[in-house]
């Protein structure tokens, strides 16, 4: 039994450390424009560890739904589309911009006021998991 509670301990240390080998920054989500019921979020991911690693989903309890999405220029068009995942190779970072990579959140399940912020679950390949509050910016006007 106490090397069984020895192993576990071993196991939570190793989880702790790998916890700092994904390391998300510069979040924000967007507040929707008036009426709108869509908005995107940004944020940078460091991947410090020796392998590749995916983004594979994102879940908020502010947004009914979140998705993974690309800009493209296809004839001279911007489109967006889904992608599955987001890959961040071993020792570099990906950041979610406008114009790029973003999150797409749609359909707010509570209002969504400058200032405030929501959680978002990360979920990655390797099994990690993050959870993170990210700060409610404005929609920049155009
Ligand atoms: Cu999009």
């Amino acid at each position: 039994m106490i090397r069984l509670i020895f192993l576990m301990a071993i196991a939570v240390i190793g989880l702790a450390a790998n916890g700092a080998e994904l390391i998300v920054a510069d979040g924000q989500v967007r507040v929707p424009m008036p009426g709108r019921t869509v908005t995107a979020g940004y944020f940078t991911i460091q991947n410090n560890t020796a392998e590749t690693v995916s983004l594979t989903a994102v879940k908020s309890s502010a947004f009914e739904r979140a998705e993974l999405h690309q800009h493209s220029h296809q004839d001279g068009v911007m489109r967006m589309e889904q992608i599955p995942h987001i890959a961040i190779e071993a020792n570099t970072s990906v950041t979610l911009q406008p114009g790029g990579l973003h999150l797409m959140l749609f359909d707010p399940l509570q209002p969504l006021l400058v200032g405030e912020s929501v959680n978002l679950s990360l979920t990655f390949s390797n099994g990690q998991q993050l959870e993170l509050s990210m700060p409610l910016t404005e929609m920049p006007r155009r």
